[in-house]
């Protein structure tokens, strides 16, 4: 319950005591838990709802106050469906948040968090949101990343957690490593300050052998997820298709593979070029000359500074030093100059390219800046169905123009324009003539035979960098051992807690401060019962977050982290619901971790989330809120002011879920009104339960009806605002039969009342409960069943509409009373006794009244 005292009930609210009704509502609620998911012998069939779970700091905002209405929605309509709902809550609670309110306030994690909790949770339970208290978790409970720490075992056991070193992104201002996805635009995610790349070691696991996985099962998901995130998550793992090929180094005895998208321009590569920050240039330069050494490290000392977006940008200059090594092309031999250039990344494919100038328009660039030869081998001008022409070259190799745009005229080395486009190839020896789709086979075929080339794939997906050199995380279960052996923590000595704050000097300084605990980090080694080290390090938030929604389906189980039986019976979540920023992070990490779970037989699942919603922002005038810009809306004051019902059915109202949300269109007194209107009409009723509702208004049936006909779908579709939009103007239209009608004592009334209350639960179920008790039903009517539309009350009203031609009457139809003008226009031209009547006689004007005059005029 608020801890505030109630304000007054708003002025417009025409005496309706929002405040009174609220409290009323909660406490018996809270007194009944009448939302609490059924246990095992509950018959029905079974819906997970989920929202995406808070973050602990400070209290609800606006967005919250949209995500939580919306899951809350979902919820209620299924179980007004018959189903047995699962509608659970939780809180991400470790993270950077609560450790630098710990450094900037010596506030204690542990109670900072759950003061946080404690203030949401208050807020959400006076938000009137059905969630099933009985299982609310967090994950800075031991007894939660206890099974964090599990799965990390599990993963290690496959290989799929592993340890290596690399150029890591680290961000100097929060002292931490990052993974990719946390990286934007070459910044922290967190705190926006410009990334670096460090060498360091760190733990990772294995997303990229899911990297097919992930791609091709998002296909499952056409039609269920915003296609935006789809678009993202593909884009994210960046499949790549080409080929690998194997290039001798003169004076060097391993090859040197490179990756290709374009095998089929083997024989246009005239240079050679590798990523200065590898470990392959060190290796190649170290035997060309001391010069050549020398320009090759203060090359590389600047590259050092510039970010892998800088250094893949088209506009910027191409640089590069050339190693005094040389390739030989295997399709022909010939010598290629081996150079360094940043365009080319250590991290993708191997780390070094095959150049073909004349097709790639980097290598273009970078052939033009250093004076390297160029030679073209796809004409692009040739047509690539049909026959295969005859291709007349000149003395250099060019095709002799026939006609349109030659060849010549497209030179990459004068237009500085790289030929990119389909073609045949050409100065390719048996491979001319071939489409370039024909010789990408081709040439993987003979690469295949002779061994030096295969098909292959890359992409840009890296493996999940896990670990964090911060306090407030799951601790990593590992121990060091003196001799350099790294050993888990067995199962039975799980959870690794943390340990106590105090002392603890938790400012950011690059290593974990989990290292300086000396009683936390020294440990006996659990194979020889030696001195040993805990890895200081804790986990990412987005390992806890990634399989949280399955913890909720047995939450109290200390012996596992989910039951499988529980999983087969709910999982996968049924409708997911949270912000498009978490398009790639969290919900790959999710799906990874679901599928890595699946080869476990953990679950019988491999999607953990069915159908995926993303809401828009709730903006102000235009902007979004911050803090800083001054344009809060506080949830709290709103929901003081207004009571959770009239906020619900403001935002509800305010437009599609998936749009931003303008909080200065949005109407909380428009939202009063309409629930004081509804409430009167719940009082107005004047016949009892037992009324015979077929004698009622037929008019205001029809609306009724056509509401039951229609919510049902209008919420799966999630068009959450035009379902409010059918109720105001069901209350409108009973309203009318009271004042102006039959009155209050019509049995139509009493039908449309209960109706409304109904379907008013989703949006204001304080108000619904209450408007049920008022038409003397027990409580509760979140959990009364739907009624079915009558078919008989949806057959549309039919009138009857008179055609005149030149002043008279010519022919009578039968059509529905809400025809349109044009259908109606339509029908009396088609009329087979108007046709009679206009002879030959041309229509000059047409005055259509739908829904009972058309008339002609004729020439
Ligand atoms: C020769 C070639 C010819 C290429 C051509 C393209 C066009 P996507 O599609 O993004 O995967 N590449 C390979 N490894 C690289 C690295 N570590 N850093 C920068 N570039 C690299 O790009 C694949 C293409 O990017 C590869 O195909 C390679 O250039 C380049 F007409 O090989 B290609």
């Amino acid at each position: 319950m608020s801890q505030l005292s109630t304000p007054p009930t708003p002025a417009d609210a025409g005496g309706f005591d929002v405040h009174g009704i609220q409290q009323k509502w909660q406490q018996r609620w809270e007194h009944a838990d009448p939302f609490r998911a059924g246990s095992d012998g509950d018959t029905r069939p079974r819906k997970y709802v989920l929202a995406m779970f808070p973050y602990p700091s400070g209290d609800l905002h606006m967005g919250h106050a949209e995500n939580y209405l919306y899951s809350d929605i979902v919820a209620r309509f299924w179980r007004h469906r018959g189903y047995n709902v699962l509608h659970p809550i939780g809180w991400d609670s470790f993270g950077l948040p609560a450790e630098n309110a710990a450094i900037q306030r010596k506030a204690d994690p542990v109670q900072w968090t759950s003061a946080n909790i404690a203030q949401q949770k208050s807020s959400m339970k006076n938000y009137g949101v059905s969630f099933d208290w009985s299982r609310v978790l967090h994950t800075s409970d031991p007894e939660y990343y206890r099974w964090n720490q599990w799965l990390f075992q599990r993963l290690y056991e496959r290989g799929l957690a592993y340890r290596k070193d690399g150029a890591v992104n680290w961000c100097p201002f929060d002292q931490t490593v990052l993974a990719n996805e946390q990286v934007i635009d070459g910044r922290c995610e967190r705190c926006g300050h410009e990334v670096i790349k460090k060498k360091l070691t760190q733990w990772y696991l294995r997303i990229t052998d899911y990297a097919d996985r992930l791609l091709d099962d998002l296909n499952q998901l056409e039609g269920f997820w915003p296609q935006k995130v789809i678009q993202m998550q593909r884009n994210w793992i960046g499949r790549s298709v080409g080929a690998d090929v194997d290039f001798e180094i003169e004076g060097r005895a391993e090859k040197v593979t490179v990756f290709t998208t374009r095998p089929d321009t083997l024989y246009g590569a005239t240079f050679f070029v590798v990523a200065p920050d590898s470990d392959l240039a060190q290796d190649l330069v170290a035997g060309a000359s001391a010069a050549a050494q020398e320009r090759f490290r203060d090359y590389l000392d600047g590259v050092r500074k510039a970010t892998d977006i800088e250094r893949q940008s088209s506009d910027r200059p191409k640089t590069g030093v050339f190693l005094e090594r040389w390739a030989i092309n295997p399709v022909n031999g010939e010598r290629m100059p081996v150079w360094a250039a940043d365009y080319v990344l250590a991290d993708y494919g191997h780390g070094a390219v095959m150049a073909v100038p004349a097709h790639d328009q980097r290598d273009l660039d970078f052939a033009r800046a250093f004076d390297l030869p160029i030679k073209v081998v796809v004409d692009t001008t040739a047509p690539i169905t049909g026959a295969i022409p005859v291709i007349e070259l000149d003395d250099d190799g060019v095709p002799i123009d026939p006609g349109g745009d030659s060849l010549d005229d497209l030179n990459p080395a004068r237009t500085g324009i790289a030929l990119a486009g389909e073609g045949r190839l050409i100065n390719s020896g048996a491979l001319d003539g071939l489409s370039k789709r024909t010789a990408i086979t081709r040439i993987i075929e003979q690469l295949e035979a002779s061994g030096r080339g295969r098909a292959a794939k890359t992409y840009r997906l890296r493996d999940w960098l896990i670990s964090r050199q911060r306090f407030w995380g799951t601790p990593i279960p590992m121990i060091h051992t003196e001799d350099g052996r790294i050993v888990p923590v067995p199962d039975d000595q799980l959870p690794v807690r943390l340990p106590a704050v105090e002392g603890l000097d938790l400012t950011p300084k690059g290593a974990s401060p989990l290292g300086a605990a000396k009683e936390w980090v020294e440990v006996a080694d659990p194979v020889t019962g030696e001195l040993a080290r805990r890895d200081p390090d804790t986990m990412d938030t987005f390992v806890d977050s990634s399989w949280y929604y399955m913890r909720f389906l047995s939450p109290g189980d200390t012996t596992q982290p989910f039951s499988s039986r529980e999983a087969d019976k709910w999982g996968p979540v049924d409708f997911y619901i949270g912000g498009v920023e978490h398009a790639i992070l969290h919900l790959l990490y999710a799906r990874f971790v679901t599928k890595a779970m699946f080869d476990m037989g953990m679950v019988e699942f491999t999607e953990p989330f069915s159908n995926l919603i993303n809401q828009g922002m709730v903006i102000l005038d235009g902007a979004k809120m911050s803090k800083s810009k001054g344009n809060l809306v506080l949830f709290q004051e709103e929901l003081d002011a207004h009571g959770a019902d009239a906020l619900r059915v403001a935002l509800a109202f305010a437009g599609p879920v998936e749009d931003d949300k303008d909080w200065a269109d949005v109407s909380t007194t428009g939202a009063t009104k309409f629930l004081s209107r509804a409430l009167r009409i719940a009082h107005d009723v004047d016949s009892s339960r037992d009324v015979v509702w077929a004698e009622g208004d037929p008019a205001l049936r029809r609306v009724t009806h056509r509401l039951w006909a229609d919510a049902p779908g209008l919420i799966e579709h999630t068009k959450f605002n035009v379902v409010v939009a059918r109720l105001m103007e069901l209350v409108n239209a009973t309203r009318k039969v009271i004042d102006t009608g039959a009155g209050a004592t019509d049995p139509a009334v009493r039908e449309a009342a209960e109706a409304l209350t109904m379907v008013l639960d989703l949006f204001a179920p304080h108000t619904a409960e209450e408007m049920w008790e008022i038409l003397g039903y027990p409580p509760f009517v979140g959990l009364v069943g739907w009624r079915q539309a009558d078919p008989t009350l949806l057959v549309e009203d039919s009138v009857t509409a008179v055609v005149q031609i030149d002043g008279k009457v010519r022919s009578t139809l039968e059509v529905p009373a809400r025809i349109e003008a044009a259908e109606l226009e339509a029908r009396a031209r088609a009329d087979e006794k108007v046709q009679r009547a206009l002879g030959d006689r041309e229509i000059i004007r047409a005055v259509v009244r739908p829904p009972k005059v058309v008339s002609f005029s004729t020439k």
